[in-house]
């Protein structure tokens, strides 16, 4: 995957230089296809929004944890990992953009496979973390997912994965 993304860049970057002439046409498209991003590179798929090198898009329908990971990855994606307090706040943002509030919200995180051992399921390191107070709890025993946006802090709970939630996935350009 970073090979083809480090090509992709490459060749853009080619593509750029040889075409020296149609680059502010380039640059204009991409400003208004991808209004809210801040960073260069590819854009992304319609509906999604860029934030560091990845897309993100925010779904509204409740599903469960693992349906809602399936449903990211029936889009090239996974659920959201979430690797500073800066991305984490671009996620909360473009949740209340579209809710005007702050759902609880799955993101990628579990710990289904042995307790309190936290893994994306992207596959990326499990390093920042912004749990609430007091979690995860492992409440009840079955606590195995991520819920953000929880309580008045709108920070990170474990909870069942069986419960229906909006969610969040990320994907690359
Ligand atoms: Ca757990
Ligand atoms: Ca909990």
């Amino acid at each position: 995957m970073l090979t083809v993304s480090l090509l992709v860049c490459a060749m853009m970057a080619l593509a750029t230089a040889d075409d020296a002439d149609v680059t502010s046409s380039n640059s204009t498209s991409n400003a208004s296809n991808n209004s809210s991003s801040t960073t260069e590179g590819p854009a992304c798929p319609a509906s999604w929004t860029k934030y560091n090198d990845r897309c993100f898009l925010f779904v509204p329908r409740g599903l469960d944890w693992v349906d809602a990971e399936k449903n990211c990855q029936s889009s090239k994606g996974n659920l959201a990992s979430v690797h500073s307090v800066e991305e984490y706040q671009f996620i909360q943002m473009i949740i209340k953009q579209q809710t005007h509030a702050n759902p609880m919200t799955w993101i990628g995180g579990q710990d289904a496979l042995k307790n309190n051992v936290w893994f994306w399921s992207d596959g990326r390191p499990f390093y920042f973390t912004f749990w609430c107070a007091g979690e995860p709890n492992n409440g009840s025993g079955n606590q195995h997912c991520i819920e953000m946006n929880f309580g008045e802090h709108n920070c990170w709970d474990d909870v069942q994965c069986s419960i229906k939630l909006p969610s969040v996935c990320a994907r690359n350009p």
